[in-house]
């Protein structure tokens, strides 16, 4: 980091940082009150040079996704590259749960080669499927007993249904990235800390396209605060439809 040199020479002989510019450094007696004023506000300035300069250098990058029209975008998947050892590469166990005719999440991010299992909370049977090019899968009717997990070996994003609830809609986005996650409620992801250098970045979201292939490109690197804008050109998702027995229900009440 470089020194800075203090221009209050009597009190500050030495170059710049903390503890030189520190108004300690002046002994009462050996400085003029006015001296000693001029010592403190050179004291603010050096830290507040010296705070610039630390949280310019260490912050996170961070990623905000946000839609055209100014609202924040959550479960945005944002993708970075770059070189780590593949040892080094986390493969936690990963579930999409079914709950309330819906799955939770409805967006997961997994590195390639992951496995997912399915378990339904529900009283009621689903029966999950996946007609996408990067995974194809099919797990018939089922409730209590959680089929094995189904292993996602290709990189790309996996479109789930249930066959009996039309509504439901999930996506596990599969990625050969080194890191990938999603963006919260702000549609905003703090990335860990990069190595040196500007890096690919990647950005998706299942309302940009129906196509559910379209990503967002650029490049981010270590402190940059990265302001994407995406275009939804996808359909709204489906609403909930009412089953027979529910709208019995809902036409006694
Ligand atoms: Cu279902």
């Amino acid at each position: 980091m470089p020194k800075q040199q203090c221009s209050h020479k009597p009190c500050s002989p030495k170059p710049c940082s903390p503890k030189p510019c520190s108004p300690k450094l002046c002994h009462p007696k050996q400085c003029h009150p006015k001296q000693r004023r001029t010592n403190n506000s050179l004291a603010h300035v050096c830290h507040a040079l010296l705070l610039m300069l630390l949280s310019a250098s260490a912050h996170a990058a961070q990623v905000t996704v946000t839609s055209a029209a100014g609202l924040p975008l959550e479960e945005a998947v944002v993708e970075v590259y770059y070189d780590i050892p593949a040892t080094t590469r986390p493969s936690p166990e990963h579930n999409i749960y079914q709950r309330d005719a819906a799955f939770h999440p409805t967006v997961l991010t997994v590195p390639t080669g992951s496995d997912v299992a399915f378990p339904n909370q529900d009283n009621t049977r689903h029966h999950v499927y996946s007609f996408s090019p990067a995974k194809t899968f099919d797990l018939n009717l089922y409730l209590r007993e959680t089929p094995p997990p189904v292993r996602f070996g290709q990189a790309g994003v996996v479109a789930l249904g249930c066959n009996i609830h039309d509504h439901m809609r999930a996506f596990i986005v599969v990625s050969d990235a080194p890191y990938a996650a999603t963006t919260d409620a702000q549609g905003e992801l703090a990335l860990p800390s990069l190595p040196a250098g500007q890096h690919r970045v990647r950005v998706w979201h299942p309302g940009v396209d129906d196509s559910h292939q379209v990503w967002w490109e650029g490049t981010i690197s270590q402190g940059d605060l990265l302001e994407v804008t995406l275009e939804l050109n996808a359909l709204p998702p489906p609403t909930p439809t009412v089953s027979p027995l529910q709208q019995r229900f809902k036409d006694a009440t």
